[in-house]
């Protein structure tokens, strides 16, 4: 089998790409080792920034975003027992959508297979070949079995933070930067109606909450707890105590509902420089994976595959491979603004197990900044909101 790109993953990275690369007359191929249900069921991210609402909607894959997610306009930081809200819409312009990530892959895979687009699900044994080469090879075995070559131009690997394909870059050419965080996220989803019309971000000294939304009926909590924590532990009532206690004061309390799926996610961030080797290009959470607090992981896939659609393009027009230099650095730098982000806001409103007062103390003191300043809450709502997207050759120079 052949294609021009050989895409590993059909996550938000890989099938976004898989998308821009059909528009601008570009075939490629998605392997991805699990099924199609599986990918349409896992809970995952809820919030898309403007840009990545616009795009799909300017690729005909936003119609259902727009029609059944939620608009915010902006979010509440909570601290101190009191609410402070960060307009985002007032201090930018720009907005975020609540859309479940699974319902983006959804219209995702149902555009791409209505539009003829090859996805080989449930694949097994993936593995690359061959990456410095001209000619690179993604080996896997099919659903029935027989061992398949995919020869390829170029292969993007869109794998996701276990993903194989990094491994490609030899160790002594890649760089991992790596951080994990000594607590995790409990997250429930719950049968009940909104507790607020926007996104809590909650300090207290017991630790972080965060209040989402899935649908009016439907809704995605979370609070820092040990990464080791077992879910299965907590009662339902423990659950809400934990929570309620976290958002107290000024008389807000939080809907209760059924709780009917729960887990523990670690919260760790990692780069993996260079993102190109040969003819490997990385995207997404393969090359670089950020802490939820700053709800950019989806975001950055997205991102990187804008970018890397330009670089493919130059490539399959012109022959010219001068713009695959240029991949990697470019988007580095959004990534790392977004590490950053990330970074910031996980520190600013999580408690560490070894935290002291004078921790905490610093912690408000700093949330009292950011709230009470027009800068400082501008740089909150830029970044939550999301940077333009780089451009790379005649659409962006
Ligand atoms: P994905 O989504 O992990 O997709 C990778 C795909 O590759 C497949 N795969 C393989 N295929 C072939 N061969 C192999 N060897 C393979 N190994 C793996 C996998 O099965 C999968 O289908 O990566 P991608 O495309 O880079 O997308 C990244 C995003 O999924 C991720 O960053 C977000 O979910 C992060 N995230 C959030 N991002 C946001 O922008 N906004 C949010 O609000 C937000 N909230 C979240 C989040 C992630 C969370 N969790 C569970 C980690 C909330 C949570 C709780
Ligand atoms: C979510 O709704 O799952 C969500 C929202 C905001 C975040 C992370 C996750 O920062």
């Amino acid at each position: 089998m052949r294609t021009r790109v050989g895409i590993v993953g059909a996550g938000p990275a890989g099938l976004v790409l898989s998308l821009l690369l059909a528009e601008r007359g570009i075939d490629s191929m998605i392997v991805e080792t699990r099924s199609r249900a599986a990918i349409e069921e896992t809970i995952r991210a809820g919030v898309l920034e403007q840009g990545t609402v616009d795009l799909l909607l300017d690729h005909g894959v936003g119609a259902r975003a727009l029609a059944e997610g939620a608009k915010h306009d902006g979010v509440e930081l909570r601290f101190g027992g009191q609410g402070h809200r960060i307009d985002f819409a007032g201090l930018t312009g720009r907005s975020i959508w609540l859309y479940p990530q699974h319902e983006v892959l959804k219209d995702l895979i149902a555009a791409r297979l209505k539009a003829g687009a090859v996805i080989r699900f449930g694949a097994s044994d993936v593995s690359l070949r061959d990456v410095a080469s001209d000619a690179p090879v993604i080996s896997f075995v099919d659903t029935g079995g027989s061992p398949v070559d995919l020869r390829c131009d170029v292969i993007a690997g869109c794998d996701g933070s276990a993903g194989i394909s990094r491994h490609s870059i030899p160790d002594a050419g890649r760089v991992d930067f790596f951080r994990a965080y000594p607590f995790g996220w409990f997250g429930i989803l719950v049968e009940a109606p909104r507790s607020a019309p926007e996104l809590v971000y909650a300090h207290s000294e017991r630790g972080f909450a965060l209040i989402s939304t899935r649908t009016p009926e439907v809704q995605r909590m979370y609070f820092q707890c040990d990464p080791e924590e077992n879910a299965d532990d907590w009662s339902d009532d423990r659950i809400w105590e934990e929570l309620q206690t976290r958002v107290a004061g000024d008389g807000f309390r939080l809907t209760e509902g059924r709780i009917f799926q729960r887990g523990v996610l670690p919260m760790r961030s990692y780069v993996c420089e260079p993102m190109r080797y040969g003819r490997l290009f990385l995207a997404g959470d393969v090359a670089h994976t950020v802490p939820p607090t700053g709800a950019k992981g989806l975001n950055l896939a997205v991102a990187d595959v804008v970018l890397l659609t330009d670089v493919l393009e130059r490539y399959f027009t012109s022959g010219s491979s001068e713009l695959f230099d240029d991949y990697g650095p470019t988007a580095a730098r959004r990534v790392w603004r977004a590490q950053h982000f990330s970074w910031w806001m996980t520190s600013m409103l999580h408690t560490a197990p070894d935290a002291s007062p004078f921790d905490v103390r610093r912690q408000i003191g700093e949330l009292e900044s950011v709230t009470s300043s027009t800068a400082g809450s501008a740089y909150l709502a830029e970044a939550y909101t999301g940077w333009p997207f780089a451009r790379l050759g005649p659409r962006g120079g």
